[in-house]
């Protein structure tokens, strides 16, 4: 099945983003460089499950894969145009996989993605579903590198990129959102939406998402910094 987001009429873009030259390197921990990746890589699925389990890449392999063509959107405003993933559908991951391995007695609303550098993302079961959300191992035809998440990441197009969670390493299935604790003013100020919607301009837990947009815009270039710190070496024009 192949999904294709990108609009060919004049509003492509989602309000207030802005398209960048190629794919850079971006995120919440690019002070460090890429986390290796182990030899055997595994997913574990937790929380509301009989019993936590790993998903190994050979057992990902053997569900059906599906291919989404669209456009991805970081809440800091830069959208890469045109990027073909490739993966397992996660509608289909949740329902071989997931759905008969839960406690019986569940009502699952949340889903928490985590990745080797303890990044994560929450998302409502609804989001999590759509038909667009991939556990990608595929980018443009050719396995993920270091820099996109190896060896499998999450992609949800619809979402700000914070959601499509890199080098994922824990699922974890949820009958509650988790308490986030935004102790300190800074991570007050980066509070996040609970959908996250890019259409909806979803950027931010409480204020609207352009009243927030010239503060997340200056916080490219500081960030595309410590990327090249990090070790990762920074490719296509990044800063707006
Ligand atoms: N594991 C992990 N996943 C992550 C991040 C991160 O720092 N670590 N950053 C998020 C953010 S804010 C964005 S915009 C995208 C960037 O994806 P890219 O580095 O492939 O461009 O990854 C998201 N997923
Ligand atoms: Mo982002």
């Amino acid at each position: 099945m192949t999904t294709t987001h990108a609009a060919s009429h004049g509003l492509r873009l989602p309000p207030g983003q802005r398209a960048v030259e190629g794919f850079p390197r971006f995120g919440t921990h690019l002070h460090h460089p890429a986390p290796e990746v182990p030899a055997h890589h595994a997913i574990e699925v937790r929380g509301a499950v009989r019993a936590p389990f790993s998903v190994s890449m050979a057992d990902l392999a053997r569900l059906p894969r599906r291919e989404t063509t669209a456009d991805f959107h970081c809440v800091a405003g830069w959208s890469a145009i045109d990027l073909r993933w490739e993966g397992v559908g996660f509608d289909c991951f949740y329902r071989e996989v997931v759905a008969p391995a839960l406690d019986p007695a569940a009502v699952v609303t949340h889903v928490v993605f985590g990745g080797l550098d303890h990044h994560r993302s929450v998302v409502t079961i609804e989001d999590a579903l759509a038909g667009d959300v991939l556990l990608a191992e595929n980018l443009d035809g050719r396995p993920l590198d270091s820099d996109h998440g190896a060896p499998v990441r999450l992609v949800s197009p619809s979402q700000y990129g914070y959601v499509s969670t890199k080098h994922l390493s824990r699922i974890e299935v949820r009958t509650a959102p988790p308490t986030t604790s935004h102790g300190s003013l800074a991570l007050r100020l980066l509070e996040e939406h609970p959908r996250s919607r890019v259409w909806a301009e979803e950027r931010h837990g409480t204020l609207p998402g352009r009243w927030v947009r010239p503060v997340y815009r200056w916080l490219i270039p500081p960030l595309r910094a410590l990327c090249a710190r990090g070790g990762s070496a920074p490719r296509g024009a990044a800063e707006q």
